[in-house]
Protein backbone atom coordinates (compact mmCIF):
# COMPACT_ATOMS: atom_id res chain seq x y z
CA UNK A 1 0.00 0.00 0.00
CA UNK A 2 2.27 2.91 1.11
CA UNK A 3 4.93 2.24 -0.91
CA UNK A 4 6.95 5.58 -0.55
CA UNK A 5 10.77 4.92 -0.10
CA UNK A 6 10.52 8.20 2.48
CA UNK A 7 8.20 9.23 4.33
CA UNK A 8 9.48 12.97 4.71
CA UNK A 9 6.43 14.63 3.45
CA UNK A 10 4.82 14.00 7.40
CA UNK A 11 6.10 17.10 7.64
CA UNK A 12 4.21 19.85 7.61
CA UNK A 13 1.86 17.79 6.96
CA UNK A 14 -1.53 19.84 7.01
CA UNK A 15 0.02 22.51 4.66
CA UNK A 16 0.90 19.40 2.27
CA UNK A 17 -2.23 17.72 2.29
CA UNK A 18 -3.94 21.09 1.22
CA UNK A 19 -1.85 21.26 -1.85
CA UNK A 20 -1.26 17.80 -2.49
CA UNK A 21 -3.63 17.52 -5.28
CA UNK A 22 -1.60 20.68 -6.93
CA UNK A 23 1.76 19.51 -6.71
CA UNK A 24 1.66 15.94 -7.76
CA UNK A 25 1.82 16.55 -11.33
CA UNK A 26 5.69 17.68 -11.02
CA UNK A 27 8.66 14.57 -9.95
CA UNK A 28 8.11 13.11 -6.83
CA UNK A 29 10.71 13.90 -4.77
CA UNK A 30 10.94 17.76 -5.58
CA UNK A 31 6.77 18.42 -5.65
CA UNK A 32 7.54 17.11 -1.82
CA UNK A 33 10.62 19.27 -0.74
CA UNK A 34 8.45 22.41 -2.56
CA UNK A 35 5.66 21.31 -0.65
CA UNK A 36 7.61 21.16 2.12
CA UNK A 37 9.00 24.38 2.54
CA UNK A 38 6.88 26.76 -0.09
CA UNK A 39 5.90 28.88 2.80
CA UNK A 40 4.29 31.34 1.01
CA UNK A 41 3.30 28.87 -1.87
CA UNK A 42 4.43 30.68 -4.64
CA UNK A 43 5.75 27.88 -6.36
CA UNK A 44 9.45 27.95 -5.29
CA UNK A 45 11.57 27.96 -2.12
CA UNK A 46 14.06 30.55 -1.17
CA UNK A 47 17.10 29.28 1.03
CA UNK A 48 15.20 31.86 3.42
CA UNK A 49 11.84 29.75 3.04
CA UNK A 50 13.75 26.48 3.63
CA UNK A 51 16.17 27.61 6.68
CA UNK A 52 12.83 29.32 8.39
CA UNK A 53 11.09 25.94 8.06
CA UNK A 54 13.89 23.62 9.13
CA UNK A 55 14.88 26.18 12.62
CA UNK A 56 11.22 25.73 13.60
CA UNK A 57 11.38 21.78 12.51
CA UNK A 58 14.42 21.38 15.09
CA UNK A 59 12.85 23.77 17.62
CA UNK A 60 10.50 20.69 17.80
CA UNK A 61 12.83 17.78 17.83
CA UNK A 62 14.36 19.17 20.77
CA UNK A 63 11.75 17.84 23.22
CA UNK A 64 13.71 16.99 26.55
CA UNK A 65 12.41 20.27 27.54
CA UNK A 66 15.86 22.03 28.22
CA UNK A 67 15.39 23.93 24.69
CA UNK A 68 19.22 24.14 24.19
CA UNK A 69 18.58 23.34 20.68
CA UNK A 70 20.28 20.49 20.66
CA UNK A 71 19.05 17.31 19.49
CA UNK A 72 19.67 13.58 20.49
CA UNK A 73 19.39 10.59 18.20
CA UNK A 74 16.66 9.49 20.90
CA UNK A 75 14.67 13.39 20.48
CA UNK A 76 15.15 13.25 16.53
CA UNK A 77 13.69 9.71 15.98
CA UNK A 78 10.92 10.26 18.51
CA UNK A 79 9.91 12.77 16.83
CA UNK A 80 9.67 11.08 13.72
CA UNK A 81 8.44 8.16 15.13
CA UNK A 82 5.81 9.93 16.28
CA UNK A 83 4.66 11.54 12.39
CA UNK A 84 5.61 8.05 11.22
CA UNK A 85 2.66 6.45 13.70
CA UNK A 86 0.10 8.96 12.65
CA UNK A 87 0.66 8.56 9.23
CA UNK A 88 0.25 4.94 9.63
CA UNK A 89 -2.42 5.16 11.81
CA UNK A 90 -4.53 6.51 8.91
CA UNK A 91 -3.02 3.47 6.40
CA UNK A 92 -4.75 0.26 5.25
CA UNK A 93 -1.95 -1.64 5.60
CA UNK A 94 -2.30 -4.42 7.52
CA UNK A 95 -0.41 -4.82 10.63
CA UNK A 96 2.40 -7.12 9.45
CA UNK A 97 3.11 -4.41 6.36
CA UNK A 98 2.67 -1.59 9.20
CA UNK A 99 5.45 -2.90 11.33
CA UNK A 100 7.97 -3.44 8.57
CA UNK A 101 7.24 -0.15 7.51
CA UNK A 102 7.96 1.56 10.18
CA UNK A 103 11.52 -0.55 11.11
CA UNK A 104 12.40 0.67 7.64
CA UNK A 105 11.49 3.91 8.02
CA UNK A 106 13.14 4.83 12.42
CA UNK A 107 16.44 2.64 10.54
CA UNK A 108 16.25 5.55 7.73
CA UNK A 109 15.88 7.75 10.46
CA UNK A 110 18.72 6.70 12.27
CA UNK A 111 21.26 6.92 9.27
CA UNK A 112 19.37 10.42 8.80
CA UNK A 113 20.85 11.54 11.93
CA UNK A 114 23.91 10.08 11.65
CA UNK A 115 24.36 12.22 8.50
CA UNK A 116 23.51 15.15 10.17
CA UNK A 117 25.28 14.73 13.44
CA UNK A 118 28.79 15.51 11.53
CA UNK A 119 31.27 15.40 14.20
CA UNK A 120 29.26 12.37 15.47
CA UNK A 121 29.18 12.62 18.99
CA UNK A 122 25.69 12.24 19.49
CA UNK A 123 24.62 15.76 19.78
CA UNK A 124 22.91 17.44 16.94
CA UNK A 125 23.90 21.43 17.60
CA UNK A 126 22.08 24.13 15.57
CA UNK A 127 25.20 24.46 13.61
CA UNK A 128 25.66 21.34 12.22
CA UNK A 129 21.75 21.14 11.33
CA UNK A 130 22.78 24.60 9.66
CA UNK A 131 25.32 22.75 7.37
CA UNK A 132 23.21 19.90 6.46
CA UNK A 133 20.80 22.43 5.40
CA UNK A 134 22.72 24.16 3.35
CA UNK A 135 23.91 21.27 1.60
CA UNK A 136 20.18 19.70 1.17
CA UNK A 137 19.28 22.99 -0.77
CA UNK A 138 22.89 22.89 -3.23
CA UNK A 139 21.54 19.36 -4.00
CA UNK A 140 17.78 20.44 -4.78
CA UNK A 141 19.08 23.77 -6.64
CA UNK A 142 20.60 22.25 -9.71
CA UNK A 143 21.35 25.28 -11.78
CA UNK A 144 22.24 27.07 -8.62
CA UNK A 145 20.16 30.03 -9.09
CA UNK A 146 19.20 30.37 -4.65
CA UNK A 147 16.08 28.80 -5.32
CA UNK A 148 14.10 25.55 -5.75
CA UNK A 149 11.54 25.22 -8.69
CA UNK A 150 9.73 22.27 -9.75
CA UNK A 151 11.37 19.92 -12.48
CA UNK A 152 15.03 21.40 -11.94
CA UNK A 153 17.99 18.68 -11.87
CA UNK A 154 19.03 17.82 -8.87
CA UNK A 155 22.88 18.29 -8.56
CA UNK A 156 24.93 15.77 -6.78
CA UNK A 157 27.29 17.07 -4.08
CA UNK A 158 30.29 15.42 -2.58
CA UNK A 159 30.00 14.70 0.75
CA UNK A 160 32.39 17.18 2.47
CA UNK A 161 33.89 18.06 6.09
CA UNK A 162 31.92 20.78 7.57
CA1 LIG B 1 8.10 30.35 -1.76
CA1 LIG C 1 27.31 16.72 16.95
CA1 LIG D 1 17.31 26.85 -8.78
Amino acid sequence: MIKQPLLIAGLAAASALALAGAARAAPHGQSDFIRDYDSNNDGVVTSAEFDAVRTTRLKGMDTDGDGDGRVSEAEYVGEYAARLDAKLAASTASAEEKAAIREGQLKQAKVRYAVLDGDKNGDLTTAEFAASGKRAFAEQDGDGDGVVKAGEPKRVTKPTAP
